[in-house]
């Protein structure tokens, strides 16, 4: 200990691990069932870093008592509740993320509310095949204000003892991705009645069951709803809106105990994507509302080249869902929450850039990231042309 005697440096030490220390034993004190935890994950730390501060003086011990809480602090973040017999409700569960999560958190011995758009589609009956018989299917449209309502009948006579303890949002379209000035009405509003208005109805309808648990709220926005990205125009404004909606949320239910979380994943590979004869109906239902002179600027060309993004999608997009799936179960089950996850290859990168940096860096990274090939006719330049041709 001589080392760390006289020099400022030193008592910093001192003083950095004494509210530790300090933050540990309120810790310990509020939960005694929690010591076993406790001691393991924070005191060892602690000892180590004063044994290192003792031994390899105070600036290297400085760093090691830094190290040491910013591990237990991470340590303390992945502190997770038991499954017990919590209840979830999942809606969109018949394809992508939400299936997949159904599977998962019913393996994991979660009491799971599969909510499906079609009862009788292959998804549905996928789960009712390979589930325990703990996982519920519900007919559950979440545009339907009847089948949301008659979901929280049936959920909330199945729940009355132990209650639900978590809802999350995950039902979502996608729409056409193409230029805002391009997309058709329609697609803005179908984005926002089922990404908004069905996400927020939901929320509403099962906040009573949650409240008696106090449990948790997830939902599942996208990177395009928190940053603005090219050709997400509809689905990202009305992910934004959402996200909005949960941030308001997250503020005014943590007086009833009631925690919410944002999920922002980067690309997955899942049924959103959609399916080549889904893209022609889009793509016509695009052309039959453009303004002659909109499409006369734009040139066919570059409108028909529209449809090709989605089938290179898959490409950029990761086929493993297990990053979102641990977000999501972390969002249920950590004893401390975070608001908002970003699981996915290139999901904080923008998000960083676009919180911390001018917008004009963000925008001319997002242009270096998405470098676009395909050029309206209106802008071309000769050279442009030669090399479309
Ligand atoms: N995959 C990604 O890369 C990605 C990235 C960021 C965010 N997200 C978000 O993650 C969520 C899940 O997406 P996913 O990738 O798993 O897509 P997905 O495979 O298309 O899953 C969405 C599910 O929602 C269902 N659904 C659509 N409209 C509905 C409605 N009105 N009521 C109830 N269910 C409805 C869909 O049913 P049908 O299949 O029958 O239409 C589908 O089962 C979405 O909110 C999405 O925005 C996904
Ligand atoms: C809403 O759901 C109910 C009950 O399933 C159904 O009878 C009704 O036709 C649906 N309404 C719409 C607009 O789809
Ligand atoms: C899509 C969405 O609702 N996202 C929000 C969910 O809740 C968190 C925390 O309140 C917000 O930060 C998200 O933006």
């Amino acid at each position: 200990m001589d080392a760390l005697a006289g020099s400022p440096l030193g008592w910093l030490c001192v003083g950095i691990t004494a509210l530790f220390g300090v933050t540990i034993l309120c810790r310990a004190k509020r939960s005694l069932a929690e010591k076993a935890n406790v001691l393991a994950w924070s005191l060892l730390p602690v000892l180590l870093g004063l044994l290192c501060m003792a031994t390899l003086g105070a600036g290297r011990g400085l760093v090691a008592c830094a190290a040491c809480l910013i591990s237990s602090m991470y340590l303390g973040s992945r502190e997770l509740l038991p499954v017990g017999d919590k209840a979830v409700l999942i809606t969109g569960s018949d394809t992508g993320i939400g299936h997949a999560l159904a599977k998962y958190l019913d393996n994991l011995g979660f009491i799971v509310f599969a909510g499906v758009l079609n009862k009788d589609g292959p998804g549905a009956e996928e789960l009712r095949r390979t589930c325990s018989r703990r996982l519920s299917l519900l007919q559950l449209d979440i545009t339907n204000a009847t089948q949301v309502q008659e979901a929280y009948l049936k959920v909330s006579k199945k729940v009355q003892n132990t209650g639900l303890w978590g809802v999350v949002n995950n039902a979502g379209v996608l729409g056409f991705p193409a230029d805002g000035e391009l997309l058709p009405m329609n697609t803005y509003r179908q984005c926002m009645e089922v990404n908004f208005f069905g996400a927020v109805e939901v929320s509403k309808t099962f906040l009573p069951l949650l409240r008696k648990s106090q449990g948790r709220l997830v939902n599942m926005s996208s990177m395009a709803g928190g940053i603005p990205l090219p050709r997400y125009a509809a689905y990202g404004a009305s992910k934004a809106a959402l996200s909005m909606f949960s941030g308001v949320m997250r503020q005014e239910l943590s007086k009833w105990g009631i925690k919410v979380a944002a999920i922002h994943p980067s690309g997955f590979r899942t049924g959103i994507q959609g399916t080549s004869d889904l893209w022609d109906k889009q793509e016509k239902e695009l052309l039959e509302n453009l303004p002659a002179d909109t499409r006369q600027a734009y040139g066919e060309d570059y409108l028909l080249g529209l449809k090709s993004y989605l089938p290179r999608m898959p490409t950029y997009c990761d086929a493993n869902l297990s990053p979102v799936l641990s977000a999501i179960l972390h969002a249920l089950l950590a004893k401390r929450p975070r608001g908002l996850y970003t699981p996915g290859k290139g999901a904080y990168m923008p998000l960083c850039i676009f919180c911390y940096f001018p917008l004009w860096f963000y925008d001319f990274f997002i242009r270096k990231m998405l470098s676009t090939d395909s050029v309206p006719r209106a802008l071309r330049t000769p050279e442009a042309e030669s090399k479309n041709l």
